[in-house]
């Protein structure tokens, strides 16, 4: 039988060239412009990423499967393109699984590829090697999950999962491709003429002129609008309209978390610092991007105005009317909607009172000196604000620099301190707040963007997937990793009532995260002070290269859960909590 040896196939004396399964991937991607994929090998995918590389696309392996499809998930929303994952069967995948379900949740493209093992062995379990019914495993992850079951449908597969990880609304697509499939051999012009590039893979899709109509109503009647932005409107990469269409009515904005930047954080219409007041006062707020789920309090009481109308722009119809009456629905593309409103929108229709602007105004002056307070105490051990306040000024020197945050109250308290001025410069732990993205999001914003990526994550959130390090170092990306070491899951200085063994929350004291990165040749930092962070932040930043600063935070630092602490269910015979050690 002819070796298949080449992109495109080879020709032996005087047969046909030849192609198989695994150049007929590869080659579909590439004519779907796939730039990157992001993996791990094994039985069956080896020479699905040996093939990869030879055609040029960019293979990127990874240490565990999460981590490669958080990047994939993360290299979506970056490229509004969909990020590719490839895995091994059956614990591969599953490993995979956790980040294609967390795309879905996020509303992220992306493309899980896994290999799979013999399918007739599967399917009457005779038990084959990583045996597992892997499509009907991923079904109910995914937005969708497809197979290819002939080498001549790998263009159908690819085409189809490409297309619907992007169209409509955005989500994470599992492409099984068994083995035998990957090794079949086809003459190569036959499977050449079997691909095909997606035309327009996320087509804009228009609102009705009436329900621009009717939003623009609502907003020209209310006395205290408001425009909430969420990772969605950041994902249309429609900046400059959405831009044009919150300045040209001077609406007060909110961005959700992954959001900021879009419009920088200094903007005078940000109302972020006066969040609280702008979400009991707002009479209609119109959510664009944004779903009205657990982190914005499901658009309830006491947090919302009772009375308050919602217009919500969405992609997805479905999402209207899932927690509150949406008074004025504006499906469509994000881009086409904010267009359709600039234009629909007499100059001058929409006014935002004074009295509004100066409410807003007023406290977020408040709120600011208060934040100011926090953050230039300089108390020893450090705190958050301390060393957030080092890390923020330093990132101000650095304005193409992805931020990168996980952690609790690591999370919460970055996410107010460090202010964007970059759409989609900001990745977090998203709709599901899981932990372990930081190090798959790093290593995306690197490898799509070329630029520096600092990482400030929760030293529990860390240990997730701490072990990319070795990734970061082997492909010199410029990511910085700041530990926020606060010496547990959440603070570190619980003692354990019902157990000899360190308490539930506790995290080994003392731990030098540092070292771990030197194990693999890159920089480690050990910072006391803010004054140590900055030095060190500063050097690593103009490094170029990988590096991890450790920084010791004061382990009583922070509460549990942050502040989701009320979400923790308070049973009758609820366990004490740790309990904080006392002073020697
Ligand atoms: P956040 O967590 O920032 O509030 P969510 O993830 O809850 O944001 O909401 C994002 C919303 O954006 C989803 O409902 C999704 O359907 C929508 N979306 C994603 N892309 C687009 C787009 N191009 N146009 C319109 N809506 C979009
Ligand atoms: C996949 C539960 C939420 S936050 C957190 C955990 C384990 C870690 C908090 O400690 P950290 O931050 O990172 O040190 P800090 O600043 O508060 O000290 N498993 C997954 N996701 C989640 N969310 C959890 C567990 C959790």
């Amino acid at each position: 039988m002819a070796t298949v040896s080449a992109p495109g196939g080879t020709a032996t004396a005087d047969a046909q060239p030849l192609t198989d399964g695994f150049h007929l991937v590869v080659d579909a991607l590439k004519l779907n412009d796939v730039q990157v994929i992001y993996g791990v090998v094994g039985i069956p995918v080896t020479d699905l990423a040996r093939v990869a590389q030879a055609s040029g696309i960019r293979y990127i392996g990874f240490r565990h499967e999460s981590d490669a499809g958080h990047a994939a998930a993360a290299a979506g929303f970056l490229t509004k393109r969909p990020g590719i994952a490839l895995t091994v069967s059956a614990p591969g995948f599953l490993n995979g699984l956790v980040a294609l379900a967390d795309a879905t949740t996020n509303c992220f493209p992306m493309v899980q590829i896994s290999g799979s093992s013999e399918r007739h062995i599967v399917d009457l379990k005779q038990g084959d090697y990583e045996e597992l019914d892997q499509l009907a495993a991923a079904k109910p992850f995914a937005k969708a999950a497809y197979r290819v079951d002939r080498v001549e449908d790998i263009g159908r597969g690819v085409a189809r999962a490409i297309r619907t990880a992007v169209s409509g609304r955005p989500g994470g697509v599992y492409l099984d491709i068994p083995a035998a499939v990957l090794g079949e051999v086809v003459d190569a012009a036959t499977g050449a003429a079997s691909l095909w590039r997606v035309v327009d893979p996320a087509p804009r899709q228009l609102p009705a002129p009436e329900a621009v109509d009717q939003a623009i109503e609502l907003l020209a009647a209310a006395e205290r609008p408001l425009a909430v932005l969420g990772k969605g409107a950041a994902y249309a990469r429609a900046d400059q309209r959405v831009r044009e269409f919150i300045e040209t009515t001077g609406l007060p904005f909110l961005p959700m978390s992954m959001a900021k930047g879009l419009l920088p954080d200094d903007h005078p219409q940000s109302a972020a610092a006066a969040r609280s007041l702008a979400l009991r006062r707002a009479d209609v707020v119109m959510l664009v991007g944004a779903r009205l789920n657990w982190l914005l309090a499901h658009g309830e009481p006491p947090h919302w105005n009772p009375d308050a109308k919602f217009i919500q722009v969405d992609i997805e119809p479905t999402e209207l009317d899932s927690n509150q009456p949406i008074a004025a629905p504006l499906v469509g593309d994000i881009g086409s909607v904010m267009e359709a409103l600039v234009e629909r929108a007499k100059p001058g229709r929409i006014q935002v009172a004074a009295g509004w602007r100066q409410e807003l105004g007023e406290r977020s002056a408040h709120n600011a000196a208060k934040m100011a307070d926090h953050l230039d105490a300089d108390p020893h051990p450090m705190q958050f604000y301390g060393a957030l306040r080092a890390i923020r000024d330093v990132l101000h020197e650095h304005p193409r620099a992805y931020v990168v945050n996980e952690g609790a109250n690591a999370l919460d308290f970055a996410r107010n301190v460090i202010d964007m001025q970059q759409p989609r410069h900001r990745l977090d732990s998203g709709t599901w707040g899981v932990m372990g993205v930081g190090m798959g999001y790093a290593i995306a914003a690197a490898v799509e963007s070329g630029d520096p990526v600092v990482a400030v994550e929760g030293d529990s959130a860390f240990g997730f997937d701490g072990m990319e390090l070795e990734t970061i170092c082997r492909y010199q990306l410029p990511v910085v990793v700041v530990i926020l070491n606060n010496g547990g899951v959440y603070r570190g200085d619980g003692t354990n009532a019902a157990s000899a063994d360190p308490s539930p929350t506790t995290l080994m004291p003392h731990a030098h995260h540092d070292r771990l990165i030197e194990a693999f040749g890159g920089k480690g930092y050990h910072a006391t002070t803010p004054a140590e962070l900055t030095t060190a932040l500063t050097e690593a930043l103009a490094s170029g290269g990988p590096a991890l600063i450790d920084c010791v935070i004061d382990p009583t630092a922070g509460t549990e859960s942050g502040h989701l602490t009320n979400l923790n269910p308070q049973g009758v015979t609820a366990p004490a909590p740790d309990t904080p050690a006392k002073k020697k």
